[in-house]
């Protein structure tokens, strides 16, 4: 309790000498995180602004983190400090209590799981930094962070689910191949499906992590063909695209035709997700929007303003069949 008090003691002290140093307008260069937060960034000040990323582990989290990267631009008033955590939990962790040194404006978060974060938010609290989460959620209590803006990814499984269990009428094995263990995404995808297929003909043989990537989705489906075979797997769930891309180099080196022989069904949308599915060997896309660096910013400013802002903001998703992929292709941004 006493190193808190002091810290906080010791922040109230900076913010309070930054605070006169912006309001004299003596705040000339960048404020490198000097004023712990405290400018609110309406007096045309920069805000710097601590953006932890889960890493570069999917085409959806390079469309997410140039999204992030354009909103929270110097044209638009902000000093991002940028880390990507490379898919570990602990180390995003660690970036976060940097930010709170560095004594940042305000902290934005894509956590890559969804528990572990009530200490760490509870310190970025303590210091006077307001954190937004964007894309994946958390756990932890809701008055630990400002506001959160995603996808309903309980949602996304359940459309995924409800194709699935429209198109297959006949006895059918499914295979799942899963996005990372204990992230939101992964988790809600899951029981999204299985609420949809529920009563349907469709059979889970199995069903495993590829950590959203493509060498995982690849790896884990490899696994699939050798302990099931070809004839016995009729459908692959896959909780993004990238493990899909995987999933069809895996049935191709098989012998078998993706799509075809073996159907799938996925998540994200990306660029090369729906070209597959333009080319058949994707069966069905259920779109997971990773543009959301514009209302994160309006968000961060808004709180560091003093506005009230929404707890959740969620972001429109829609779906795709091989003809929709077609048409859209030409338009997509990502
Ligand atoms: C979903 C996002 C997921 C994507 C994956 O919003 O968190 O993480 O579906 C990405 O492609 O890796
Ligand atoms: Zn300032």
């Amino acid at each position: 309790m006493k190193k808190r008090f002091l810290s906080t003691l010791a922040f109230t002290a900076t913010a309070a000498l930054a605070l006169a140093a912006c309001s004299s307008g003596s705040d000339g260069g960048t404020d490198a995180g000097t004023d712990g937060g405290s400018d609110g960034g309406s007096s045309g000040d920069v805000i710097t602004v601590g953006f932890a990323q889960t890493g570069s582990e999917s085409g959806w989290r390079s469309a997410n983190t140039e999204s992030m990267k354009t909103a929270f631009s110097a044209e638009n008033g902000f000093d991002l400090v940028f880390n990507a955590a490379d898919n570990d939990p602990a180390a995003q962790i660690q970036a976060v209590r940097s930010f709170i040194n560095q004594g940042v404006d305000a902290i934005v978060i894509a956590p890559i799981v969804e528990d572990g974060w009530d200490d760490v938010l509870q310190e970025a609290k303590d210091a006077g930094i307001p954190v937004i989460l964007e894309d994946r959620t958390v756990t932890a209590s809701d008055d630990l962070y400002a506001s959160w803006v995603g996808l309903d990814f309980e949602l996304e499984g359940q459309k995924a689910g409800e194709w699935a269990a429209a198109e297959f009428t006949e006895p059918t094995n499914m295979v799942v191949l899963e996005g990372t263990t204990g992230s939101a995404p992964a988790n809600d995808r899951a029981t999204g499906f299985d609420n949809a297929i529920a009563g349907s003909s469709i059979t889970k043989l199995d069903s495993q992590t590829g950590d959203f990537t493509r060498d995982g989705g690849k790896t884990v489906m490899e696994g699939f063909l050798q302990k099931y075979g070809v004839d016995e797997i009729d459908l692959v769930y896959a909780h993004n695209d990238d493990m899909a891309l995987g999933a069809i180099e895996a049935i191709e080196a098989a012998g078998a035709e993706p799509g075809v022989d073996i159907k799938i069904v996925s998540i994200d949308a990306v660029r090369d997700g729906m070209q597959a599915l333009a080319d058949g060997k994707i069966n069905y896309i259920v779109e997971c929007n990773p543009l959301l660096g514009e209302k994160a910013a309006e968000l961060v400013k808004a709180v560091l303003a003093g506005d009230d802002v929404d707890k959740r903001t969620i972001v429109e998703d829609q779906a795709f069949d091989q003809a929709a992929a077609e048409a859209a292709l030409p338009d997509r941004k990502y």
